[in-house]
């Protein structure tokens, strides 16, 4: 269909008109049939054949002439006539949220702005906030949609991707006639990064639900709308992104599901295995012969090749489809598994929550105990409690827990592990702790391994947080060798966490594998520095279940007895 590329024209004739200051009803009538085509279900080109373009509500005989010349020619004259002389960096401009025609051809013709470079400029050395119509709000706008504009294109990490999938599903859930929506791809896998959210729907009315999932409030683009198929770009706080959307038969369901949660390479997986026993899957379903033998849900799919169901984050073909034959995959760990957050800032360092509000969400989440870990000494810059400051915090803690019934909180520390491997408390302060919490915040180049294993073999540290000291497509961590971290926590029964902070996910899906397989159990922290952070907590599970985690391979899974009674052993180890 050529409804898009026509609609997108269009559009650029409506702002190139208005670049070149004209206003009213010209405009309008590009701009309005740019948004009909888009919005039209019905293949453009058909309805040409038919004779039906002026048939269409919102396109005149002009516009509808524009259209045949597109689809005999491949390109409309018209649009060539009015872009010229416009520099083509000023249309760049208009892809940046808030950023109309009329503000840039006002900064164009006012202050000589021809491109991004320029519009920082005047943004930011104050000339723009004077022009008329301008003002000091507007230009923290733009500001922000630049923000946007240059993050548009790389990928999402899960907060964002989690946030806008359930939002426009919640939207979409009330549309006439939806059976079922849910979302696919990386997403549903619990990747650390997504490209792009994909939809899955069912639904009586397919059309209704391509128009309603386009006329999503933040759309910024459509770039697609089918009968039963609908791809947009969404304006979100951190950039464009986009979504697909697919519209299925009710008994394809499970085989769209399985097919566009992927990966590609579990898929290529699975379609071979099934090619061996004579069976067909596509998105459409399980095929011997032409007869269709699964397809309704997920589990009958997996069923038809022999297979027990392999969850969405084992997907990976990694391994999951030998263990799925044999007989021997995880019975992976659940978010409701867990019973405590072990990594916890208050207001007393850096955090901003009070520990009384953090107790109190802690207890609203389920949890039966937390302990609360503070920067250390050397964390001068986060707040670091020294070690009178430490003890007061215990004695307050120890005061907090006699009034407490049902839960408890854990005194504990994030020490600083030094330039030279030691700790930045005395072994008396870190003995009256429950929880020792070792990291490194300095040297990411200085012999990180040695240090993180003296701190490993340290007879009163429990945990090192985030063992690779990554952040997601920002840092690439510390110069660590993680096999021999993962080695000597081994060695010392110690435990690694994987810490929940979405740009951490440290350790990784990978890593956390291999720190199980060597016997290593593992904690999942928020490292929360507030109550709203409280709920990445899930960021870390689903990494956890990439990485083939069980409920008794994470400590955040025991009860309260038994995690004091194996912090205990481990001090005694
Ligand atoms: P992303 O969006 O880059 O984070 O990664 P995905 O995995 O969500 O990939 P996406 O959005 O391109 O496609 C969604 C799923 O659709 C993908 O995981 C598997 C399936 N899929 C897409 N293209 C192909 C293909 O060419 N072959 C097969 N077997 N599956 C595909
Ligand atoms: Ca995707
Ligand atoms: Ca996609
Ligand atoms: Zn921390």
């Amino acid at each position: 269909m050529k409804n898009q590329e026509i609609a997108r024209i269009l559009e650029r004739i409506a702002e190139a008109l208005e670049l070149k200051g004209e206003t009213g009803f010209r405009v309008l009538a590009y701009r309005k049939a740019a948004r009909v085509l888009s919005e039209l279900t019905e293949d453009v080109e058909e309805l040409n054949r038919e004779n039906r373009l002026e048939s269409i509500p919102g396109i005149g005989t002009g516009i509808a002439k524009k259209i045949q010349e597109y689809l005999a020619t491949g390109k409309i004259k018209k649009l060539e006539e009015v872009t010229k002389g416009i520099d083509p960096e000023l249309f760049a401009l208009l892809n940046i949220p808030g950023m109309g025609p009329k503000t840039i051809k006002l900064l164009h013709e006012q202050l000589q702005v021809n491109n991004l470079h320029d519009l920082k400029k005047v943004l930011t050395d104050g000339s723009a906030a004077h022009l008329p119509g301008m003002g000091k709000k507007k230009v923290s706008n733009i500001l922000k949609g630049i923000e946007i504009a240059e993050h548009t294109g790389q990928r999402m990490y899960l907060n964002e991707a989690f946030e806008l999938a359930e939002n426009i599903i919640r939207y979409m859930e009330d549309t006439d006639g939806l059976k079922k929506i849910t979302f696919a791809g990386s997403l549903r896998r619990g990747k650390e990064t997504v490209g792009d959210i994909d939809i899955l729907a069912v639904a009586k009315k397919p059309e209704a639900l391509v128009k309603k999932f386009i006329n999503y409030k933040d759309t910024q683009q459509i770039l697609s709308a089918g009968a039963t198929r609908a791809a947009i770009r969404v304006i979100t706080n951190y950039g464009i992104r986009q979504v697909d959307l697919r519209i299925v038969e009710e008994n394809e369901f499970g085989a769209a599901l399985q097919y566009f949660t992927g990966s590609k390479s579990h898929n290529i997986a699975i379609r071979t295995m099934a090619q061996k026993q004579g069976l067909k899957i596509s998105e459409y379903g399980v095929f011997r012969e032409e007869k269709r033998i699964a397809g309704k849900d997920e589990v009958e799919v997996y069923q038809a090749l022999g297979l027990p169901y392999i969850e969405p984050e084992l997907r990976e073909d990694r391994g999951e489809i030998e263990a799925a034959k044999e007989g021997r995959l995880p019975d992976l760990i659940q978010i409701h598994d867990i019973r405590s957050d072990l990594h916890l800032h208050t207001n007393a360092s850096d955090g901003v929550s009070r520990l009384e509000e953090i107790i109190s969400a802690c207890k609203n989440i389920g949890y039966s105990h937390i302990a609360i870990a503070e920067h250390s000494i050397s964390a001068g810059y986060a707040g670091g409690l020294s070690e009178e400051e430490l003890m007061r915090r215990c004695d307050e803690i120890d005061k907090i827990n006699d009034k407490l019934s049902g839960f408890r909180v854990l005194k504990g520390a994030e020490v600083d592990i030094t330039l030279n491997g030691d700790l930045d408390y005395s072994d008396r302060a870190l003995g009256r702790l429950d929880v020792v919490i070792a990291s490194i915040h300095q040297g990411f180049n200085r012999e990180v391994t040695k240090r993180i294993c003296q701190a490993i073999e340290h007879p009163l540290v429990h945990i090192i947080a985030h063992p690779s000291g990554r952040l997601i497509d920002k840092r690439p961590g510390y110069t660590v060798d993680l096999e021999k971290v993962i080695e000597c926590a081994a060695n010392f029964r110690r435990i690694l966490e994987i810490n929940a902070f979405y740009e951490r996910l440290d350790l990784n899906d990978i890593w956390a594998r291999k720190a199980k397989e060597a016997g290593v159990l593992l904690a999942i922290n928020t490292d929360a520095h507030g109550v709203a952070d409280l709920d990445w907590m899930r960021y870390g599970v689903i990494t956890a279940r990439r990485a083939w985690l069980e409920k008794a391979d994470v400590i955040n899974c025991l009860t309260l007895n038994q995690l004091l009674k194996l912090l205990r052993e481990i001090k005694q180890y």
